[in-house]
């Protein structure tokens, strides 16, 4: 995958919360292209592989349990410095440390339920992208 793009998940509770159009609106203002988008909802198992970089840490089964409780918005996003700035964008891992204006600073609840994933390198960014969507669904 190219390296000015970056993964986004809008997570289940920004989903339950009808946050999915403000988050976009956000995204967009910010000059990002979508170059992929579904509303998906992840197995036990999706959610398993995609986090098993974290499946030692005490949150892992309570992360499983949010990520497969409803569905997602899963994209792909395209930028200059795509990752960097989305994670820019969507502020701190823990709401509460998150800058304002950030999309974690507005819709996220908790560090648990942070409304937004966004890849923290290039290679994640292709592993995840590739995770959620064939080559013929990005654009
Ligand atoms: P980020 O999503 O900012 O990259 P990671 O990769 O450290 O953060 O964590 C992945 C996800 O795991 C977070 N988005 C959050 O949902 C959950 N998580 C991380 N740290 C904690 C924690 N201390 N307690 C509960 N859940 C956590």
């Amino acid at each position: 995958m190219a390296e000015n793009r970056t993964f986004t998940m809008l997570k289940p509770d920004a989903v339950e919360n009808g946050n999915i159009g403000a988050i976009l609106d956000l995204i967009n203002a910010s000059g990002f292209r979508i170059v992929a988008m579904k509303l998906t909802q992840m197995t036990r198992k999706d959610a398993e592989a995609f986090y098993a970089v974290h499946n030692e840490r005490p949150f892992f089964g309570e992360l499983v349990e949010y990520m497969t409780r409803g569905p997602i918005v899963a994209a792909v996003l395209e930028k200059d410095n795509a990752v960097e700035d989305f994670r820019t964008l969507i502020g701190a891992t823990n709401p509460a440390e998150a800058a304002e204006g950030t999309i974690r600073k507005k819709y996220a609840a908790s560090i648990g339920e942070n409304a937004v994933h966004g890849s923290d390198s290039d290679e994640n960014a292709a592993i995840e992208a590739a995770f959620h969507f064939s080559g013929r669904e990005m654009f």
